[in-house]
């Protein structure tokens, strides 16, 4: 199958969270732009100040940006770097989800409520109470209770909240080692406001090998780094995520939206650029997989958004369509 082409090209649109709202596609893109900032492994050449959101009637169809959305200036707690969003919708209200760093540094997760998918959004004055590191996902399950993903390692400052609070001396830690489990992607429940955690607070989402342990910190070709997605299919939940320095989109497979989740495999190889994140939605009876290369640009704080087709096997795990034929 020929590499697809981006969905956009006038503008970067990077770390695509896709929901089907109205009958359409909407996509929530992290907005790439040009910098001088050299590449290092804190992520400072992602350096976006605002999101634009893309929609578009069909897979393959025209697309359409909606503008700007949000930008910094809008958020008082946010100094910069407006990394990888997600959306929700309850209620008939639209809430984006948002990382950035504060005035401190220290990366936080915001919550802009609108009227419509595609914005404008009003940020709350304050981070989430407890939220912290990147990649946020939501997800709304049949029975309207509503979760948010998140948590990424190296840059991401994952590995500053072991504690339960912020150690900046950690940041270089910047994994579990030796014989211990990764570190875990985090979750937690919404409150019906879908503006706070419930009194459960922030849970650890254990990732299991096949042999029911829990994924070690050894395993960087298997173990969770960033860019978590929660999707639901035939009752079970599948729990998708980027390696990071290896490079994969892989997925896992439970029965409860907290887990524990059983690796279940790839779903994408390494693409052009350094970063791979991704998310997945069911569309007019298919599956897609929304990602990003930089084979636009080359950079790789300079992506670009793809799609291509999932599909089911026979034990329920998700592959390319192309890779069944
Ligand atoms: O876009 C900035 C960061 O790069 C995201 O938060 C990560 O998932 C990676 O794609």
């Amino acid at each position: 199958m020929a590499d697809p082409k981006p969905l956009v090209s006038h503008i970067f649109a990077a770390d695509p969270s896709a929901h089907v709202f109205n009958g359409k596609v909407y996509v929530y893109p992290s907005h790439d732009r040009e910098t001088d900032i050299e590449d290092n492994d804190n992520g400072d050449q992602y350096d976006m100040v605002d999101y634009h959101i893309l929609s578009m009637d069909s897979i393959g169809g025209p697309v359409t940006d909606h503008g700007i959305a949000l930008k910094v200036e809008d958020v008082p707690w946010v100094d910069k770097q407006m990394w990888a969003p997600d959306a929700a919708e309850k209620d008939g209200k639209y809430y984006l989800y948002f990382p950035a760093r504060d005035k401190q540094g220290i990366f936080r997760i915001g919550v802009a409520v609108g009227e419509k998918p595609e914005g404008p959004f009003k940020p709350d004055p304050e981070p989430i109470p407890g939220s912290y590191s990147i990649d946020p996902a939501s997800f709304v399950d049949d029975d309207g209770q509503a979760y948010l993903y998140f948590g990424g390692i190296w840059g991401g400052q994952l590995q500053c909240w072991r504690t339960g609070k912020f150690v900046r001396e950690a940041f270089e830690s910047q994994e579990a080692s030796g014989d211990e489990p990764a570190l875990f992607p985090r979750v937690a429940k919404l409150k019906d406001n879908m503006r706070e955690f419930t009194s459960e607070g922030v849970q650890e989402l254990v990732i299991n090998d096949e042999d029911g342990k829990p994924i070690h910190s050894s395993k960087h070709d298997r173990r969770f780094f960033e860019a978590a997605w929660m999707h639901k299919y035939n009752g079970r939940y599948y729990f998708s995520y980027s390696t990071g320095d290896t490079h994969y989109l892989c997925h896992a497979i439970g029965d409860s939206p907290l887990g524990p989740f059983t690796y279940a495999g790839r779903i994408l190889e390494p693409v052009e650029g350094w970063t791979t994140h991704h998310s997945i939605c069911e569309f007019q009876g298919r599956w897609w997989l929304f990602y990003h290369d930089t084979s636009l640009s080359g950079k790789n704080h300079l992506r670009s958004t793809k799609v291509r087709e999932l599909v089911y096997d026979g034990q329920g795990k998700l592959k390319l369509a192309q890779a069944q034929a």
